[in-house]
């Protein structure tokens, strides 16, 4: 039998299988992005600014090997997905499988280094390390533009989860020009992480946003105040100045949720404990220090604050805020390969 035979051909090699990992952190919002243009191609309805920040990253591995023989196998910190999360992780891959050619199922394994409790749980680092390891297992050389488009596709915000430090996503109006870039910033930018619950279950953003645009009487005003809060967000880190930045983040981050509140039925993801770290975000403010509050899809509360006095912020807030987990979060670099074919 020659070499060339097809049996010896069909025997797969272990250098043969197409597989990577790759690695991301997570990101906070600073414009927020809440509503979609496009839900097909994940087109926002408004650019967003966001922080990467610094040891969050999800790894992520990659195998085109079979999966488990007829489908995509997912480990998600060493636990099977649901049936929604499995779905949406085979729709990723089918994207990816349809734009290089490779047609076997997956192996995915993906663990999150800072644990779901810490009130950083997003889709962003998930999506973004899964966009960077599967299109590099598939073959696929993308530049960091056609990365981040392609991790839109997986979840909005894992956009910009490709980049690290500041970054805005420009809403684009098509899939060529809905992409995320860095963002020049010479500011000391740090981001306390205050969670209040961890047994709270929002509803999912996509299911949130989705309500608010059909429903909601406020989202045309929210639409047009968020551009000019991204121009004020932009102006601000060009003139570094934390205060108007912070001004900004904090009023952008409540208009959004005053048009989520005015839903019909309305979605409330604050407790009682969000209103309370509100109030004292502002005292604390009242009494000179350099905080502004910004609250994502549940009840958490994370506080802009200026770097060299994040541990500071983040003392004062423990004392204040009894029975909360409180953290100083840095900012973070962006995808990482970690080892690739
Ligand atoms: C943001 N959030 O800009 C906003 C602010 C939450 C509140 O992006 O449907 O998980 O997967 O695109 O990215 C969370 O939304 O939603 C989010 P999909 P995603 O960070």
């Amino acid at each position: 039998m020659s070499p060339a035979s097809p049996e010896v051909a069909a025997a797969p090699s272990p250098a043969a299988v197409p597989i990577a990992t790759a690695s991301a952190n997570t990101n906070i919002a600073l414009i927020k992005y809440w509503g979609k243009a496009d839900e097909e191609l994940a087109i926002p309805a408004t650019s967003s600014l966001s922080l990467t920040l610094g040891g969050t990253r999800t790894t992520t591995t990659v195998s085109f090997d079979g999966g488990d023989g007829a489908a995509d196998s997912v480990t998600i910190n060493g636990t099977c997905p649901g049936e929604t999360e499995l779905a949406r992780v085979s729709r990723f891959l089918d994207l990816v499988r349809a734009r290089s050619g490779v047609t076997a199922p997956a192996t995915v394994t993906s663990r999150a280094s800072v644990p779901l409790a810490a009130g950083l749980a997003s889709s962003a680092a998930g999506f973004a390390a899964l966009a960077a390891a599967a299109s590099r297992a598939a073959g696929m050389d993308l530049d960091d533009r056609a990365l981040s488009r392609l991790a839109r596709r997986g979840s909005g915000s894992a956009t910009r989860s490709v980049f690290g430090g500041l970054v805005t996503w420009h809403a684009g109006h098509d899939d060529a020009s809905s992409y995320a870039e860095p963002v020049a910033c010479t500011m000391d930018l740090a981001m306390v992480v205050v969670v209040l619950s961890q047994k709270y279950k929002p509803i999912s953003s996509t299911r949130a946003m989705r309500a608010t645009m059909a429903t909601s009487p406020l989202f045309p005003a929210w639409v047009e105040a968020s551009g000019r809060d991204l121009q004020a967000a932009l102006d601000a880190v060009g003139a570094g100045d934390l205060k108007r930045l912070g001004e900004v983040v904090e009023a952008n981050a409540l208009g959004m949720h005053a048009t989520m509140i005015a839903a019909r039925p309305g979605i409330v993801y604050w407790l009682p404990q969000t209103l309370a770290a509100l109030h004292t975000i502002h005292t604390m403010r009242d009494e000179g220090a350099p905080v502004w509050a910004t609250i994502d899809a549940g009840p958490n509360v994370k506080v802009l604050t200026e770097g060299a006095r994040a541990e500071e912020v983040a003392a004062a807030l423990r004392d204040r805020l009894p029975g909360t987990t409180v953290s100083a979060r840095y900012p973070g670099g962006g995808v990482r390969i970690e080892e690739g074919p």
